[in-house]
């Protein structure tokens, strides 16, 4: 029998999200820090960052068009978030080791594109964005937290209301309004994968795929130049030596299951290639099942929190939910005046203090009994990012895993993590560390079952 290792969140009977309560049942796994990053609403806080960025991608997708949603509901159902979306029953997005579940049927949404079922049926613009906090159960680090932003968008047109009939001909009239760049994109057409990629023949000719995937690469190109040349123009402002290099850009094949042929897009920086977006040509069953046969069209869905490090050089995605003056005040101003846009400068950096755990788990053959021992078989590591980060809060920088080893005899397998503790705003002292340390510890035993070396 299979037991779990999944850290028991103290699991109250209901819980309250934006006003709204919810019951709770035994796929609950929400630790509180997680449940109160819900009331930030960093995209929408004036002069932060995230809600900077995403004002400065709006600008690239004007209305009436494109119509703005920025205060959609965090909590979404396993329908919006998967079913709708054509994600299969045995995605591992499903798992409970990579999602934020509320009762078996309820989670926190794992990406925007959860309300875009929803938005097609609506039908109130041909084009829309939605920009929203989006949950993950993740590893620990500098570029990952549990919390973070996307903005999504799509823009469709429908068969039965362009002049003539003629699909194709109104999305190149489109296209050709639309504003030009002078970058040039190294790889504007890779060569896509017939068979896990197509093009949706049954639906769409050859032709509107075309021009749907050519509108498609052209709005998203300008908001990428957008971004980096006002990234540029700040750098350019603050260092009189900063090198001047030109953006390079690319388009490489992706997979989503709601588009199709899909693609990301990335940007050559600091010395490699970066994604920034995943997008593609949509599903042709998520119109038919939002009763909206006749349209076709792109979407696309991009990281704010990445966008924003690159654009003001943030070290590190912690500060984003910082409250501390000498974070925020390096922004104020900015979302009334774009143009006065700066980098961050990062405020002294306090020392590191890296700590060790080791642990075994249950070798797999003695599982079974207590339902709390963690076995490797069951072993997930996101259920060690969560234990640490629930303890220590934002002063975990990072969690590696350092070791890992099975005793040949017992098939016992150990793991050591390093834990490297360090507050963004203070020296933490020695005592404290250790106290926290102590508390991690503790934590994975009661949480996890494992076994303290
Ligand atoms: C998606 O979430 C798709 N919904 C995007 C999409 C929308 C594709 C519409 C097609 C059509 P992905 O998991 O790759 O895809 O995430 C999209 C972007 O979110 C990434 O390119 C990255 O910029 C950002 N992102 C993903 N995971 C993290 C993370 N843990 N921390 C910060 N940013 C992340
Ligand atoms: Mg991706």
């Amino acid at each position: 029998p299979t037991t779990t290792t999944t850290p028991k969140a103290s699991s109250p009977a209901t819980i309250h999200v934006n006003g709204k309560t919810y019951k709770t049942d035994s796929w609950f796994n929400v630790p509180a820090n997680v449940l109160a990053a819900t009331t930030r609403k960093l995209h929408l806080q004036k002069d932060h960052p995230i809600s900077i960025t995403r004002q400065i991608l709006e600008s690239k997708f004007p209305g009436p068009t494109y119509k703005y949603h920025n205060d959609f509901d965090p909590v979404v159902s396993t329908v919006e978030n998967f079913d709708s979306l054509g994600f299969p029953p045995d995605h591992p997005g499903r798992n409970r080791s990579d999602t934020y579940y509320i009762n078996k049927d309820t989670l926190l949404r794992t990406h925007t594109s959860a309300h875009e079922a929803a938005l097609f049926r609506a039908r109130e613009s041909p084009g829309y964005l939605i920009s929203a906090d989006v949950y993950r159960r993740d590893e620990v680090d500098r570029s990952h937290y549990p919390v973070f932003h996307q903005m999504e968008g799509a823009r469709v047109w429908d068969r039965a209301s362009v002049p003539n009939g003629d699909i194709v001909a109104a999305i190149y009239e489109d296209l050709a309004r639309l504003p030009t760049h002078d970058i040039v994109v190294e790889d504007p057409n890779p060569p896509h994968h017939p068979e896990r990629n197509p093009l949706q023949a049954k639906h769409h000719t050859a032709a509107e795929a075309e021009a749907v995937a050519a509108h498609l690469k052209q709005s998203l190109e300008l908001m990428v130049v957008e971004i980096f040349s006002r990234a540029k123009a700040a750098a350019v402002k603050q260092d009189p030596n900063f090198v001047d290099e030109p953006l390079r850009v690319r388009w490489v094949e992706a997979y989503f299951p709601f588009t199709s042929p899909s693609w990301e897009l990335e940007v050559y920086y600091a010395g490699d290639w970066l994604e920034v977006l995943g997008s593609g040509v949509t599903t042709q069953e998520i119109h038919i099942n939002s009763g909206v046969p006749s349209q076709i069209g792109w979407a696309f869905g991009i990281g704010l929190d990445r966008i924003a490090m690159l654009l003001f050089q943030i070290p590190d995605i912690r500060l984003f939910w910082s409250q501390d003056e000498r974070f925020l005040s390096q922004f104020a101003g900015v979302s009334d005046n774009l143009g006065t846009l700066k980098r961050f400068i990062p405020f002294s950096k306090y020392p590191a203090c890296y700590k060790d755990v080791s642990f075994w788990l249950r070798s797999t053959s003695a599982a079974g009994g207590n339902s709390k021992a963690a076995n490797a078989h069951d072993f997930h590591e996101n259920d060690v990012m969560e234990v640490i980060r629930n303890v220590a809060g934002d002063t975990v920088e990072d969690v590696k895993l350092v070791d890992d080893f099975t005793h040949p005899k017992t098939g016992r397998k150990s793991m050591c993590y390093r834990i490297n503790y360090r507050s963004l705003e203070r020296t933490l002292t020695n005592a404290e560390t250790n106290t926290l340390h102590d508390q991690v510890t503790q934590a994975l035993v009661g949480k996890l079952g494992v076994e303290i070396r």
